[in-house]
């Protein structure tokens, strides 16, 4: 007995949740990181993934991570924009202008800099993952031009920027719960939404949606964090074993994500769906307004600015 306990003093299983299913990058790359975590640490820690969004939507899985009663959670950066104002920066429409200028933001200063905000809101960022670019799509007509989103019920990710957003453009935002959208496409609750190809095709949106327009207008990333109750009571040991192994999920997520855009690009194809190139100039000109709304203290138009500025 005594001799169990000893081996199994510090002990401890970390439970993350993600709302996408198993084989999604997001999951895969926390069974990665799960795995270097128990290797590295001779069992002693170890993640436990709910995937699937078993433990609620990310607004839920949010407030669990923020009072402590679950350790880790996947989310993407958007849904975080009411409670870490920093956040909002990188989900500005139109800031990124491609994966690699996203991956080089969030691997330099700025990208530590939003994660150190995380902090002072009861959380701690432990990395950025991929999430390609968003782009919308809609049921029964397609989007050439703003204009064609004018009166539009389009769904959008329970933000204030996102929702912001698609009102700029004309369109009526409908926050909801990504596990709610299937159905109020299927139903014509809403006419449209908004996101990248992998999901669009992992969540079946393209089943109701069939029109994709390549407006690719966020590319805000997605980001695993961890309750900072939580973190404050680990040993120092063991948040540098959680921090190093999450790093190292990181280039793993960005492969599985590459392969992943691919796959569900050919699928999709294959369902005789091919996304269509719009002019992204006027989309990009009515979100001028969005800037001056939500890029409001000059400690966030600073960041934006040195978003710009990273080549
Ligand atoms: C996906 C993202 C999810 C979720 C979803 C949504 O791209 O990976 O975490 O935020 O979008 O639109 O709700």
């Amino acid at each position: 007995m005594g001799f169990l306990s000893a081996a199994s003093a510090g002990a401890r299983e970390l439970r993350v949740a993600d709302t996408h299913p198993q084989a999604y990058p997001t999951v895969q790359a926390l069974e990665h990181m799960g795995r270097l975590l128990d290797e590295r640490s001779n069992g002693r820690l170890t993640l436990k993934i709910f995937h699937s969004r078993v433990l609620g939507e990310e607004v839920e899985t949010i407030q669990q991570t923020l009072a402590g009663a679950l350790e880790m959670t996947r989310v993407n950066l958007t849904p975080l924009n009411a409670t870490i104002p920093e956040t909002v920066v990188a989900s500005l429409p139109f800031l990124f202008n491609s994966a690699a200028h996203m991956h080089k933001v969030v691997d330099g200063p700025v990208g530590a800099e939003i994660g150190r905000a995380f902090e002072a809101h009861g959380f701690v960022l432990l990395a950025y993952y991929d999430s390609g670019a968003r782009s919308f799509y809609t049921r029964d007509k397609p989007i050439q031009r703003p204009a064609d989103l004018k009166g539009l019920r389009i769904r959008v990710q329970q933000s204030p920027l996102a929702e912001a957003m698609v009102a700029a453009l004309g369109a009526r935002p409908t926050p909801l719960a990504y596990g709610q959208v299937a159905v109020a496409l299927r139903t014509g609750l809403i006419d449209g939404a908004e996101n990248n190809l992998p999901s669009y095709h992992d969540a079946g949106h393209y089943q109701a949606a069939g029109h994709y327009a390549l407006t690719e207008h966020v590319m805000a990333p997605e980001v695993l964090m961890m309750s900072k109750r939580v973190w404050d009571q680990l040993p120092a040991a063991d948040r540098a074993l959680i921090r190093q192994a999450a790093a190292d999920s990181v280039p793993e997520m960005r492969r599985l994500w590459a392969e992943r855009e691919k796959v569900a690009a050919q699928a999709l194809a294959d369902a005789g769906i091919v996304p269509v190139a719009v002019d992204k100039a006027p989309f990009q000109a009515a979100m001028r307004p969005v800037y001056d709304r939500f890029a409001t203290t000059p400690a966030l138009k600073d960041l934006v600015r040195r978003i710009q500025a990273t080549r």
